[in-house]
């Protein structure tokens, strides 16, 4: 991609209506555009950035057991009415009348949608377990949409739903998606910590958020200092095995955390003081265990291995997406902009061409440029040095390969690792080989 044909704006100065770092830097890099409140244009960059996000998210569902399929966003209200939802779900749900005046809505989550698809293919005990996941928008018209799409009204979520027969197959279910969470977030350069959460509107009685610690974060949450000790990269549990999912779960779940609303002062007293940990996080992911809420009003019930009819035990499990965008930039920046991991950076590397027009500096510019056709850009706009740097500093490429007039006159590139600042000064055959690995 050079950057005298891509679609690529940066804004120089700080738009004054975002308040938290994660937004100033996704409007700066160009990542999103607001369109009215709450609601957001992903920009070439951002969507290149959500797209990976959502590629980690389903290649861990995927591991996990789960399968993926796609809901429409608009749902009939008939199906709310149902489970009894239309009328407790309120102001946030978005109401649409179509032309026929049937009611109909914007979908804010699946339960009930899922439910009745299921239902409609599984009649016995060999249809379960199942887990069936969609990565889809959503709207929930939200009081204070705020900070971006960290708390936007329509947003992106991976929502996974789950039946089981028995209620300990639907916690060997839950501790699956426990532990594919913890996976999923490690591998975007995340520590989300599990703790103990309300249920909300959701319903049921267990449930986990999975809570990044930042000070912009919306959530007030309690935790035991040990569980960000826990090392989830060295841990390898077999999602089949109910023994590895159980110690995975209690590993987890071990320590005291929760967030304010779950908070319990006696239990708290217990942690050792210079153990207690108090601060704010954002919550990237919330997974529910709610047994049959939803199958026992929506009429879901298979037979069972002795003919008699059971009633399925569901839980439902939700990845913010696009919330997850905001959440890795609040995690990973400084002064001059975002600093990707490797894993979610939109483009891996920035060749900045400081000399375009000179014989030496474009060969070896073209030359890196070609080796990484889908995962280059190529700075090629006649502006200062101080320009290009500035530039590919903000929008966080991993990688910067910086080619001056006196460098490619002698064979060489410099490069610089945007997360740790390393700088190192290579052959254009070295610094291909660096790259490559
Ligand atoms: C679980 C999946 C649910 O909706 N039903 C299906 C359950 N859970 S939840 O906690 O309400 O939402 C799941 C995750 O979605 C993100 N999220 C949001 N992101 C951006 N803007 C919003 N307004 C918003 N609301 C929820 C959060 O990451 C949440 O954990």
């Amino acid at each position: 991609m050079r950057l005298t044909r891509a679609f690529l704006p940066t804004l120089k100065e700080t738009p004054a209506e975002a308040q938290i770092v994660s937004h100033r830097l996704m409007l700066r890099a160009g990542l999103i555009r607001q369109t009215s409140a709450g609601i957001y244009t992903w920009l070439p960059a951002g969507w290149r950035v959500l797209r990976c996000v959502s590629q980690i998210v389903r290649e861990e569902q995927d591991r996990a057991g789960a399968q993926e399929l796609l809901m429409p966003t608009i749902q009939s209200a008939e199906l709310w009415q149902r489970s009894g939802r239309y009328e407790d779900y309120g102001k946030e749900m978005l109401r649409i009348t179509d032309r026929h005046d049937r009611p109909m809505l914007y979908g804010p989550t699946n339960e009930e949608m899922i439910t009745d698809v299921f239902k409609a293919y599984a009649t016995s005990y060999r249809d379960l377990p199942r887990n069936l996941y969609h990565i889809q928008w959503k709207f929930r018209d939200e009081l204070r949409p705020r900070f971006g799409v960290m708390r936007g009204r329509e947003f992106l979520m991976k929502d996974a739903y789950s039946f089981d027969l028995t209620k300990e197959g639907a916690q060997h279910s839950y501790r699956q998606m426990l532990y594919a969470y913890l996976r999923t977030f490690e591998r975007m350069g995340l520590k989300a910590l599990p703790m103990r959460a309300d249920t909300g509107p959701i319903g049921g009685n267990l449930s986990h958020e999975f809570i990044i610690l930042a000070e912009t974060g919306e959530s007030q949450v309690f935790y035991d200092a040990e569980l960000e000790s826990i090392d989830w990269a060295g841990a390898a549990f077999d999602f089949d095995s109910v023994a590895d999912m159980q110690a995975c779960f209690d590993l987890a779940t071990s320590r005291y955390a929760a967030t304010e609303e779950m908070h319990d002062e006696a239990a708290w007293a217990e942690v050792p003081e210079a153990r207690r940990r108090q601060g704010r996080g954002i919550e990237v992911g919330h997974i529910f265990y709610f047994g049959t809420k939803y199958s026992e009003p929506m009429g879901l019930a298979v037979a069972g291995p002795d003919g008699q009819m059971v009633v399925p035990e569901m839980g439902s499990y939700g990845i913010g997406v696009s919330r997850l965008v905001a959440a890795i930039i609040e995690a990973h920046h400084d002064e001059a902009g975002i600093k990707w991991p490797d894993s979610v950076a939109p483009w891996k590397l920035a060749v900045l061409n400081l000399k375009p027009g000179d014989p030496a500096c474009d060969a070896l510019a073209e030359r890196l440029h070609a080796a990484f056709p889908d995962q280059a850009v190529l700075d090629d706009r006649p502006e200062r040095a101080g320009v290009k740097f500035a530039d590919a500093d903000l929008m966080g490429f991993p990688w910067q390969a910086i080619i001056g007039p006196r460098g490619a006159a002698a064979g060489r590139v410099e490069l610089k690792r945007r997360m740790s600042g390393e700088r190192m000064e290579l052959s254009l055959e070295d610094a291909l080989a660096r790259l490559a690995a």
